[in-house]
């Protein structure tokens, strides 16, 4: 027997499912909550997130890139239906830092990427050294868990900037290599009536640019705080939940890690406006990244 509430479940384990059960709860309780032994388990609710026990096998990453403020958390959230990225938090982000988080819809069990992007069509100082060791960090986790089967290019509605261009230059030509489907949503649309009108409207002036995609969905993201636009929401949520099953790849894009974190890491260092000395870049690729000294070397080739 279960009841569900606000994404988290209560369950109620019945006796022919308490043991195996039981044995995952204790990795997922905190200490306060563990049970000494599985016997007690028995009519004893427990508060778990549903996602956390389900997710596992057979999970496909969705990447969400795009500018900063873009609304790309705001959008992990749409999807989830429930708060579980932080918004409003590039004050302390890196570009190509990420959070991944699991999430289930339908049978689909889900890791959705929420990543930090480009705010200028530049990296200034030193960040590009930060980029590059997030950059080798996001490409270890998804190599370890089966590549990329999705990207979501998140951008607010409003005119192409450089910044734009280059974000999408930086996940879908270099991090996939123009491998992956890319889905697009715009947000920033909760005056657009009907908001598939910007897609009409918008969609040629991307074309000089380069920057297709398989299907897109315009929406609004922004957080119903006072919950007055739940049932409008909801039909978002559903609609680009849509866009997403429907897209997503089966295999996930996946290739050799060392030559896949080269050609992104060259990519990034293209954009800095100060790149470091070969020297503070291979100490940095060393000691950041746990590449071997002849891998950074590589990373400087032309
Ligand atoms: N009006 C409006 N505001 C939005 C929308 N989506 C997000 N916002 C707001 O825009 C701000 C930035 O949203 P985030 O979701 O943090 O954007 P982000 O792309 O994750 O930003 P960074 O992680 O900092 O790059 C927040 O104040 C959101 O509430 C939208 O569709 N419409
Ligand atoms: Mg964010």
């Amino acid at each position: 027997m279960s009841s569900s509430q606000a994404g988290r479940v209560s369950l109620f384990l019945t006796v022919t499912d308490v043991r195996m059960k039981w044995m995952h709860l204790q990795d997922i309780l905190t200490p306060k909550d563990r049970c000494n032994d599985y016997e007690t388990v028995f009519e004893y609710p427990v508060q778990v997130d549903v996602e956390e026990v389900i997710s596992g096998e057979g999970r496909k990453n969705i990447i969400i890139f795009g500018g900063t403020g873009a609304g790309k958390s705001s959008l992990a959230n749409l999807i989830a239906g429930r708060n579980i990225a932080d918004t409003s938090s590039r004050a302390h982000g890196c570009t190509m830092e990420s959070r991944s988080y699991d999430i289930k819809i339908e049978a689909n069990n889900l890791q959705l990427f929420d990543t930090m992007g480009l705010n200028g069509p530049e990296i200034q100082g030193n960040e590009h050294l930060e980029a590059i060791a997030k950059a080798y960090d996001l490409i270890d986790r998804l190599g370890n868990s089966g590549g990329i089967q999705l990207l979501v290019f998140c951008i607010r509605g409003g005119r192409i900037t450089k910044t734009i261009h280059q974000n999408w230059r930086l996940f879908d030509d270099v991090l996939c290599d123009k491998g992956v489907p890319t889905v697009m949503v715009i947000t920033g649309l909760e005056h657009a009536d009907p908001m598939e009108r910007w897609w009409t409207d918008n969609h040629l002036h991307f074309k000089p640019y380069g920057i297709t995609a398989v299907g897109q969905a315009c929406v609004t993201a922004i957080p119903d705080l006072d919950r007055l636009y739940e049932e409008k929401l909801n039909i978002l949520k559903l609609k680009v939940r849509e866009l997403l099953l429907r897209h997503c790849e089966d295999l996930g894009y996946n290739v050799g890690r060392h030559n896949w974190f080269v050609r992104v890491a060259k990519f990034i260092r293209s954009l800095s406006s100060h790149p470091p000395s070969r020297n503070d870049m291979q100490n940095a690729l060393v000691k950041k990244c746990g590449l071997s000294k002849i891998d950074a070397a590589r990373v400087e080739e032309k």
